[in-house]
């Protein structure tokens, strides 16, 4: 399949679009011909990128406002989207956070909950609101962002780890729900990447952020873009179920290669 004119149109939904991984999928995926369904909170940002977006070959891009920690605003958000956005064929589940380092005994409480609700609260109320469509339709592939965090836990990430190895139940949960149905159900689950993510565990302190990827060479936010979009674009019998990458710095959540 040639990778660049896959989508021709297809409409891909990517949580967490105005940032990181997010922001790489919509940028791989216009390339490769797909109408863009970009939801985030920050929208100013999704709007600031939408015309770079239609240049590099997204026929059409739609923006949507949205926390997707709230169930009664993700449902409403799905069933509002105009006609001609309603068929989504691919669903990148990856709006994501962690918040703080703490010793599990001396955690923030606010923090565990607001990690809960979205990694693993909200991935599933956007499940819940685009898989029916797919499967009437006979058609549809999920990508839920896991994480080396939810295969093997660190010290002061109990919870994040956590928020992870649901998402990793949650993806092989619902790969039995859709058997027998065209649906297809993919984790990617990247080692470190250098996005945000660490500004906004470490709550702005860039230079605590900028130390985890000291020493090392993290991926990019292109390289996990990759890897999706070649799981997405397979033969329709196959189904990528899980696909684990890291630096080659790295070799799972708890070691790395650091240079001095
Ligand atoms: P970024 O901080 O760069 O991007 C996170 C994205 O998630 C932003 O677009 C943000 O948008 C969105 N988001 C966060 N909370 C919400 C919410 N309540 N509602 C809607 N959107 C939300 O981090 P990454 O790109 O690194 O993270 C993307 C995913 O990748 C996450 O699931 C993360 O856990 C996972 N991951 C990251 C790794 C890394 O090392 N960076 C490694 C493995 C997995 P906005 O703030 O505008 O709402
Ligand atoms: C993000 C990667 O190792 O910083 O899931 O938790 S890590």
């Amino acid at each position: 399949m040639d990778v660049m004119t896959a989508f021709n149109g297809k409409i891909v939904f990517i949580t967490g679009a105005s940032s990181g991984i997010g922001e790489a999928c919509a940028h791989s995926f216009a390339a490769a011909g797909a109408s863009l369904l970009l939801a985030a909170r920050r929208k100013d940002r999704l709007e600031k990128s939408a015309t770079d977006l239609r240049r590099l070959g997204a026929p059409n891009v739609h923006l949507l406002q949205l926390d997707v920690t709230q169930p009664m605003a993700v449902a409403g958000a799905i069933a509002g989207l105009p006609e001609e956005w309603k068929a989504i064929e691919i669903l990148i589940n990856n709006a994501g956070l962690s918040r703080g380092l703490d010793k599990l005994y001396a955690g923030q409480i606010d923090d565990w909950e607001e990690m809960i609700d979205t990694n693993v609260k909200g991935l599933l109320y956007v499940t819940r609101a685009v898989v029916p469509g797919m499967v009437s339709r006979g058609r549809g592939h999920i990508v839920n962002i896991g994480s080396t965090a939810g295969e093997i836990t660190y010290p002061g990430g109990a919870v994040y780890c956590a928020t992870k190895a649901a998402e990793r139940a949650i993806s092989d949960g619902l790969r039995q729900d859709v058997l027998g149905t065209p649906v297809r159900v993919t984790s990617v689950d990247p080692g470190m990447v250098e996005t945000e993510f660490s500004e906004v565990r470490f709550r702005g302190d860039t230079d605590r952020a900028a130390k985890v990827y000291q020493g090392l060479t993290p991926l990019k936010p292109a390289d996990v873009a990759d890897a999706i979009l070649w799981a997405t674009t397979r033969p329709a019998h196959v189904n990528i179920a899980r696909i684990s990458l890291t630096p080659i710095d790295q070799a799972n959540s708890l070691l790395f290669n650091r240079k001095a």
